[in-house]
């Protein structure tokens, strides 16, 4: 009984399915189809699980049932297992191992070139030249194949990898040894590019800049900002989000609100054209990579004008009570210039393009209104018939769609004289009434203001007048200076000047009270005297009038 002993090694990706083709055993050790029936060929494994039947009839392996690498291997590399290939008759004991191909069949796209993607061991059971094996893969792939150990290959990244774009390879390994005749294996191996935030998210446009009509409805949808982003899943998927800061006095969250989630930007208000004309904001889209990476665009919104405001007449002035009306001399010519109606309209273009009609006139065929300028002119020469009253109505009007319009009256008084024009314009009489009124009272309070300042004056005159008097008799007087002393003033012995002086101030300030001082005659000098002690210091000046007079005459006997 004989017993032949050949070795075989295959080399399967992990996770191969059930069903999945390892090798062609009879082909490989050359044995006949139907020496494995006569044979009796089995797979005999030892201890655990029989991952690979035989298919007698084909001579091929296939693999059994699902083979989990974990549960096989655990952590250790290279993983394979083996089993017997046992016939009978005469008994033959062949060997096979097969090896469970490491690797990872994804890599990411940042992976640095020479990054190992995959190894794989290929073994010949033969020796020498037959055993001799060359790995080759398909050309214009950034992999290359390298020998790391014997009977071990590497699979390693031969350039930079891009997913965006190409995303995965199947790479067929080409092995061949060098016996005669060559015998070769392939297999393909399926490498996916996992993916890589390094594309930050791209605007459809560099900037956006879009038109909305003024007074639009808040809420309304004005624009949406679109972005790509070349990345895949989380790292592609985008929110966006508006950049807050002040624009002309309002803050860009109060005009406008973008959704994060589909950059559909909304007018949050009304807009009014005749505020804001135009206004811009950046609109940052960001992926949700990690790190995420965000791009920034200016978005533009212009403001359109409606005509949505009436023009405004500033000239005739247009007050409630009071009419204000234009004077045209009875000698005016032909086109005599009566006044210009003076109009603004806040809007823009058409919308505050202003022309100027005649509505209404007492005599239409004496004025014309320029319909550009609002010029108001006679049309003919003015007549005596002519009417002094006359009442113009113009209607200024703007060019929108639809458009607006202001109506403005002009009083026109064709008169000569003022008094002719009063007599005509019952409107006139009253404010004249009250202009008389107003002057009536004017003259008034000036005539007593007047009044007041003379009085002032004179009286300021009259003291004056009154101190200069005064200090006429105090020192050119011949006679002495007799002090007057209030009641009850007790003369305390104080010789100095001013409680005398104090006195004369005191008398001169009651100068108004004229029922207090006297005047009197003494001598032919005016001296003040006080009431009620007059007739008493008045007796008292005599006697010493009387007293000096006997002291001046040696001849006067004393009594
Ligand atoms: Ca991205
Ligand atoms: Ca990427
Ligand atoms: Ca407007
Ligand atoms: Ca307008």
């Amino acid at each position: 009984m004989g017993v032949v002993f050949c070795q075989a090694r295959y080399s399967i990706p992990e996770e191969t399915p059930e069903g999945s083709f390892v090798g062609n055993i009879a082909n490989d050790l050359g044995i006949e189809i139907s020496r494995l029936i006569s044979g009796k060929a089995r797979v005999v494994t030892k201890g655990g699980r029989q991952y690979v039947e035989l298919g007698r009839d084909k001579g091929t392996l296939v693999v059994k049932e699902r083979i989990d690498r974990d549960e096989l291997c655990k952590q250790t590399t290279p993983c394979s297992f083996s089993f017997d290939l046992i016939m009978e008759n005469p008994i033959e004991l062949h060997r096979v191992t097969v090896e469970l191909m490491s690797f990872s069949n994804v890599i990411a796209e940042n992976s640095p070139v020479g990054t190992t993607v995959a190894v794989i061991n290929v073994e010949d059971a033969d020796s020498g030249q037959n055993g001799l094996v060359q790995c080759k893969i398909n050309d214009n792939l950034p992999f290359k194949i390298e020998s790391s150990l014997s009977d071990y290959y590497a699979l390693i990244t031969d350039e930079t990898l891009d997913r965006e774009n190409i995303a995965e390879y199947n790479i067929t390994i080409l092995v061949s040894d060098q016996g005669s005749p060559e015998r070769h294996n392939n297999k393909t191996l399926n490498v996916k590019i996992s993916d890589v935030n390094d594309n930050p998210p791209v605007f459809s446009s560099e900037e956006y800049k879009t038109f909305v009509i003024e007074n639009n409805s808040p809420g309304v949808a004005v624009l949406t900002v679109k972005t790509s982003d070349a990345d895949w899943g989380p790292n592609a998927r985008l929110s966006y989000f508006l950049e807050d800061n002040n624009l002309q006095a309002n803050l860009v969250s109060s005009l406008v609100s973008v959704n994060s989630e589909t950059g559909v930007i909304h007018a949050i208000k009304a807009y009014d054209y005749e505020q804001m004309k135009s206004f811009s904001f950046n609109v940052t889209a960001r992926d949700g990579g990690s790190p995420p990476l965000s791009s920034e665009v200016t978005v533009t919104i212009i403001v359109q004008d409606q005509n949505d405001n009436a023009p405004q007449v500033l000239y005739p002035v247009q007050t409630g009570g009071s009419v204000v009306a234009e004077i045209v001399p009875r000698s005016a010519d032909v086109g005599y210039l009566v006044t210009k109606v003076v109009a603004v309209d806040v809007d823009s273009g058409q919308n505050a393009w202003l022309s100027y009609k005649l509505q209404k006139a007492t005599d239409r065929a004496l004025f014309e209104v320029g319909a550009q300028n609002g010029e108001i002119r006679t049309v003919r020469q003015v007549t005596d018939k002519d009417a002094v009253k006359q009442k113009l109505t113009v209607v200024v009007e703007d060019n929108g769609q639809p458009s607006r319009s202001a109506v403005v009256n002009i009083n026109v008084a064709v008169a000569d004289t003022f008094p002719e024009v009063l007599s005509e314009f019952t409107d006139f009489t009253q404010t004249k009434q009250y202009n008389d009124d107003l002057t009536f009272y004017l003259v008034l309070a000036l005539a007593a203001v007047s009044f007041l300042f003379i009085m002032t004056v004179v009286v300021i005159i009259s003291v004056k007048i009154y101190r200069w008097r005064q200090s006429r008799i105090f020192y050119q007087s011949n006679l002495p200076v007799i002090p007057y002393y209030p009641p009850g003033y007790a003369d305390t012995g104080v010789t100095g000047t001013l409680p005398h002086m104090y006195n004369y101030d005191a008398c001169m300030k009651t100068e108004s009270r004229k029922s207090d001082c006297k005047y009197s005659t003494l001598g032919g000098q005016s001296v003040l005297v006080m009431d009620p002690s007059f007739t008493e210091t008045m007796q008292r000046a005599m006697r010493e009038k009387a007293f000096q007079q006997d002291l001046d005459s040696p001849e006067v006997v004393r009594k």
